[in-house]
């Protein structure tokens, strides 16, 4: 494994001033940086490959195919799935949890649960608001504990909520506002006892630690490109070929079908059935190119590098005068989010913006979640592969700076 330092090289974009400052990027819950060997798979796809895919049968289309079905054999990979069938492409995550709630949620009726958590960024529920509103199904949600929701999801609720009335329990791996880590493993274990399927919201994890479908037991899983390295516009939707098989599409049209007549179409099986149209064949082959970036590194040497900043910058931002820290006081994902008595999140990130550190603030697609909270926004930093614990001392920096303005 190559030093930290090195890894940082790779990262073409982060040797720049902002503002007349080193640029310091800790917005990497919101989007990754892309890695030297990513840019470059992009564009000798599109100096020597692009051609549409599954259609052609001259050499340039049959090489795009290739690289297509290659990198969905890379991703197949990349999270232990059982077969490059069970790999959607998507846009991102949100599509890819669209695509379960409309199809799975088309075998809903009444009587039925659906159950989230309220830690839910939108895209893992509002889709299973539609679905509820679409089939009669109840929505449910697990709650946390604490004011600071420090004390993770509650588990004896979890207990009493999950009845064989639940069909499916969406969740997400970890919470982009909180850094939650969601026992997955355990929870798709209890899920199963009722007999509900899973849908896990990986946007967060998938870059960040290793992920194994077969270890976690989950039924789907989904996660974006742009959030572990890809390129934007691509994501995954993981199923287990038996529940993919069973689903009708949500989206109909050219490459998905066996035949059609003028009174009806027959269904490809997947992963081809939930991907009409042509599909982001340079976007695939970027986000294989990442899974690529991703496993020539070690990926739990990751997950520890990450968690290890957030703790650094957890202890710090402790240090600030009036400051409010979100989420679990122990182990947590990449990110810490924080919050200034009298200081707008927005200001806090504008003030950032002049030190050269890029910062995320407001309610991070979690309207909910910071209504029980009590709060409106937060500040976030999130943290990736690149960053160092020198940068944390340039935020810890910066935010003083800020309350001092703002405070005295
Ligand atoms: N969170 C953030 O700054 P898309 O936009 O489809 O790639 O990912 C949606 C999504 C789903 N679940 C979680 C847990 C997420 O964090 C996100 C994206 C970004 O936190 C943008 S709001």
């Amino acid at each position: 494994m190559p030093s930290w330092k090195d890894v940082r090289a790779d990262f073409p974009i982060l040797h720049q001033q902002v503002n007349g400052r080193p640029l310091v990027y800790l917005d990497n819950g919101a989007t990754t940086q892309k890695p030297r060997a990513v840019i470059d798979a992009l564009v000798r796809y599109y100096e020597r490959d692009n051609s549409n895919v599954h259609r052609g049968l001259h050499t340039l289309s049959m090489r795009a195919t290739d690289a297509y079905e290659g990198a969905r054999a890379r991703v197949a990979k990349f999270v232990n799935a059982a077969d490059p069938a069970e790999i959607i492409f998507t846009r991102g995550t949100t599509e890819s949890i669209n695509l379960v709630a409309r199809s799975y949620g088309g075998k809903l009726g009444r009587g039925d649960v659906i159950l989230c958590t309220e830690m839910e960024h939108h895209s893992n529920l509002v889709p299973w608001q539609q679905a509820a509103k679409a089939s009669g199904a109840t929505l449910k949600f697990v709650p946390f504990i604490g004011a600071n929701a420090e004390g993770g999801l509650d588990l004896e609720a979890l207990d009493r909520l999950l009845t064989p009335q639940v069909k499916v329990f969406a969740f997400t791996h970890i919470s982009n506002t909180l850094g939650t880590i969601n026992p997955v493993a355990e929870l798709c274990r209890r899920a199963r006892a009722v007999g509900a399927v899973t849908v896990i919201d990986a946007a967060q994890s998938a870059g960040h630690a290793p992920l194994d479908v077969r270890l976690l037991g989950c039924d789907f899983l989904a996660f974006s490109g742009h959030k572990m390295c890809g390129p934007t516009g691509i994501g995954v939707l993981y199923g287990r070929f038996a529940l993919l098989d069973q689903l009708s599409p949500d989206e109909t049209g050219g490459g998905m079908v066996v035949s059609v007549d003028f009174e009806g179409a027959k269904w490809k099986p997947a992963p081809e059935r939930f991907e009409a149209g042509t599909p982001n064949v340079a976007g695939a082959i970027g986000l294989g190119a990442a899974c690529d970036y991703l496993d020539s590194l070690d990926r739990v040497a990751i997950r520890q590098h990450d968690d290890e900043l957030a703790r650094v910058a957890y202890e710090k931002l402790a240090t600030l005068p009036g400051i409010r820290l979100i989420g679990p006081t122990g182990e947590r994902g990449g990110l810490v989010s924080f919050a200034f008595e009298g200081v707008h999140a927005h200001d806090v990130v504008t003030f950032a913006d002049e030190d050269g550190v890029a910062l995320r603030g407001g309610h991070h697609c979690n309207q909910p979640l910071m209504r029980k909270l009590g709060l409106t926004s937060t500040t976030r930093a999130s943290f990736y592969l690149y960053n160092t614990a020198e940068e944390i001392d340039l935020l810890v920096a910066s935010l003083r700076r800020t309350l001092k303005f703002f405070i005295g």
